[in-house]
């Protein structure tokens, strides 16, 4: 399940994009953990924001 894990790596970010693409479901409980911008939509934008996260650009999300 993306993000259980206690550290957030490039799996997360793949597996939203899988999302992002329509090729896996997510369930409510994965939607909003992936909001990492908590702007109540789960887009690409989160995942931007997971992949500068992950680069140490931003310092947590
Ligand atoms: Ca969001």
């Amino acid at each position: 399940m993306i993000f259980a894990a206690s550290k957030i790596d490039v799996t997360d970010v793949t597996e939203l994009q899988n999302y992002l693409a329509e090729n896996t479901e997510f369930d409510e409980t994965q939607k909003k953990v992936a909001d990492t911008n908590h702007d109540g939509k789960t887009d690409i934008s989160d995942a931007t924001q997971i992949q500068k996260y992950i680069a140490e650009i931003i310092p947590e999300l």
